[in-house]
């Protein structure tokens, strides 16, 4: 019998899939550099997160590499101009986290903006029985929802903010003929018109910072800003100032620069509602998740089409 071909784990992956996982190759769980460097020569294949992906020191000590699969949809930790160069297919999730994506932007939206986490606290500490009451929270109805980012979580977000009774416009690269909601081509702009405006941006390099003072200024006091994409795009120096300054009303936010060594104001922002990473993080997207890397490793080693490249 062949060997299985030896595949490093640089994120854990659900137990089903890496069980599945096993059955076909010879795992290799990343610790250290030094630790990898024996077996590196052996390495063929690479299964890792969107928000991890793969360092360039560990990507040049494995010769071997052919195939690099990404458990989700960003690619901004995975130098794909190396990759091409030296002919390592790319594969992502497609599509398969949309849905929970948009509705981790809802779900950070409503937190927000129906005083959830005070509400909770509030019942929790009986108060209800002694003070009355709460203050009453904020209605997402007839509130302009701005999406900058219009790919297919942007879209999915738009349709979930309709839903909601919200007014809908977006910005992106390029407008939408296939969509009839107004399109900014202004970023600013679309700030400028927004109550609530939702980052749903790929992370590359003109992204980064793109949410910065002057489109926090342009969203202003009575604005809130929701990211579930990535914390590069958002400037979190200009983005804490405005929190504590009231220079915009509220953040919703699902991502960080420096994951998971976020930025500790984070911890204590009272105008903020927070989460680590979840926008994808459920038992059966996850499990689907898997299974595309799985299908793809596969794939590749028998000789077949790959389901979802890149490259
Ligand atoms: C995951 C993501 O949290 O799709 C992405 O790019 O960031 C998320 O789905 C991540 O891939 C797990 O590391």
């Amino acid at each position: 019998m062949p060997t299985r071909p030896y595949l490093l784990l640089l994120e854990p992956l659900p137990d089903q899939t890496e069980t599945t996982l096993a059955q076909h190759f010879t795992l290799h769980r990343f610790t250290t550099l030094a630790d990898l460097t024996p077996i590196a020569p052996s390495i063929r294949a690479v299964a890792t997160g969107g928000s991890y992906g793969i360092d360039p020191e560990v990507m040049a000590t494995l010769p071997a590499l052919e195939i690099i699969a990404v458990n989700g949809v960003g690619l901004d930790r995975v130098d794909l101009t190396e990759a091409r160069r030296r002919q390592i297919r790319v594969t992502v999730t497609t599509d398969i986290s949309t849905s929970d994506v948009a509705d981790s932007a809802m779900l950070l939206l409503l937190t927000l903006k129906r005083n959830f986490t005070e509400n909770q606290a509030y019942l929790r500490s009986g108060q209800w029985a002694t003070n009355g009451m709460p203050p009453s929270a904020h209605s997402l109805t007839g509130l302009k929802l701005g999406v900058a980012g219009f790919g297919r979580i942007g879209q999915a977000i738009a349709r979930r903010a309709e839903a909601s009774d919200m007014k809908v416009a977006y910005f992106n690269r390029t407008q939408r003929e296939k969509s009839s909601l107004p399109f900014f081509a202004e970023l600013k702009d679309l700030a400028q018109w927004s109550d609530v405006l939702v980052v749903s941006l790929p992370a590359v390099p003109g992204t980064q910072n793109l949410i910065n003072a002057d489109i926090l200024n342009a969203l202003g006091p009575t604005g809130v800003l929701i990211n579930i994409a990535r914390g590069s795009i958002v400037d979190e120096k200009a983005l804490i100032h405005a929190l504590n300054n009231g220079i915009i009303a509220g953040a919703g936010l699902d991502v960080f620069q420096n994951e998971p060594n976020i930025n500790p104001e984070f911890f204590t922002l009272e105008n903020t509602v927070v989460q680590p990473h979840q926008g994808s993080a459920t038992v059966e997207t996850r499990s689907k998740m898997g299974k595309n890397i799985i299908d793809n490793l596969l794939a590749h080693f028998e000789g077949r089409p790959l389901l979802t490249p890149v490259i």
